[in-house]
């Protein structure tokens, strides 16, 4: 039995989504046991209980309000065209839903697609698509390895995910248009949501703020001669200004500060041709601004 002011979150049971979705929860402090070869899931420290379930139907459990939140793809969302909210987009499961067709075939864009026959498992979105453009297509639709349907002869063209492009390379496809980017998010239902729930899900989001905003950054500490730091300060791309402490070492600080993550190779580099010594780089657990 559910209790009844447990907020419900729907994850993807055993799928490319779910490890990263669980240490998600984990990492904002969230603890589950034995979530193995169960559907729901209770969690130990906060008043919440995981559905474990294929993604293709989280959309709409969401949207029926079965679960207040899910973690999705958004590529899934979309496609369901279900009726939810999108809270947040989470930096992983990245993957494009794209137009390929077979490398020595005709077809270079996609008005050469006018008339053919598309294989995909995305017909909503891929009829969507091609309509916009004026382009009539059928589509064939086909729940798994769509990749083969041109060497069948069951389509001219796929639309499919993809992401390295290694499937399609091994396949002997290329890509002719990107009609979706998309990465994992998360949805909310439009139900009504009752007031002790709203409260569960703000301080919910309020942590995953605190987690992707520290994600986003590194806490850096170096030693400098106290007449490099105007220089050090030009280079650190911090979000406060850096703390700057005088050592016993002679005409010697130690400079702390917080940078962005995807920065921090270039900035390296930049500090010790400006002087300074020791760099030590940090991850953050959590950071609220
Ligand atoms: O069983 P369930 O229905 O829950 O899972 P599923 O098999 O439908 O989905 P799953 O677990 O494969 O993927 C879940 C989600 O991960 C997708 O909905 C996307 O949002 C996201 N994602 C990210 C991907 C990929 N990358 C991906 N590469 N989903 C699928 N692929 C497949 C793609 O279908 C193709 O077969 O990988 C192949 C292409 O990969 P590359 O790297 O060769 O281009
Ligand atoms: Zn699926």
């Amino acid at each position: 039995m559910q209790n009844e002011s447990s907020l419900r979150i729907a994850i993807q049971k055993g799928g490319r989504l779910s490890e990263k979705t669980l240490s998600l929860l984990e990492n904002i402090g969230l603890e589950f046991d034995n979530y193995k070869n169960r559907i729901l899931v209770p969690c130990r420290n906060y008043d919440v209980e995981l559905l474990l379930i294929r993604d293709d139907d989280i959309p709409e459990y969401v949207q029926d309000g079965i679960c207040e939140l899910g973690f999705v793809g958004h590529n899934v969302t979309a496609e369901s065209r279900a009726d939810v909210t999108h809270l947040r987009a989470l930096g992983f499961g990245k993957c494009r839903l794209a137009v390929a067709a077979p490398k020595n075939s005709p077809i270079k864009s996609i008005k050469d697609l006018d008339g053919s026959r598309i294989a995909t498992s995305y017909p909503v979105l891929t009829r969507e698509h091609f309509e916009k453009q004026g382009l009539h297509i059928k589509t064939i639709e086909i729940s798994g390895a769509v990749e083969i349907a041109p060497t069948l002869d069951v389509a001219d063209a796929i639309a499919d995910i993809v992401s390295t492009g290694g499937t399609l390379k091994t396949n002997g496809l290329v890509e002719v248009e990107t009609i979706l980017e998309s990465e994992a998010e998360l949805i909310q239902t439009n139900q009504p949501i009752p007031a002790d729930k709203q409260e569960l899900i703000q301080k919910f989001l309020m942590r995953m703020g605190a987690r992707q905003q520290a994600e986003k950054s590194r806490y850096i500490m170096m030693n400098a001669p106290s007449d490099a730091v105007e220089e050090i300060c030009r280079i650190i791309p911090s979000l406060k200004s850096p703390t700057v402490l005088p050592l016993a070492e002679n005409d010697l600080v130690a400079i702390h500060s917080v940078i962005p993550t995807q920065q921090f190779w270039e900035v390296m580099e930049e500090l010790k041709a400006a002087g300074a010594s020791g760099i030590v780089i940090l991850p953050i657990e959590n950071m609220i601004v």
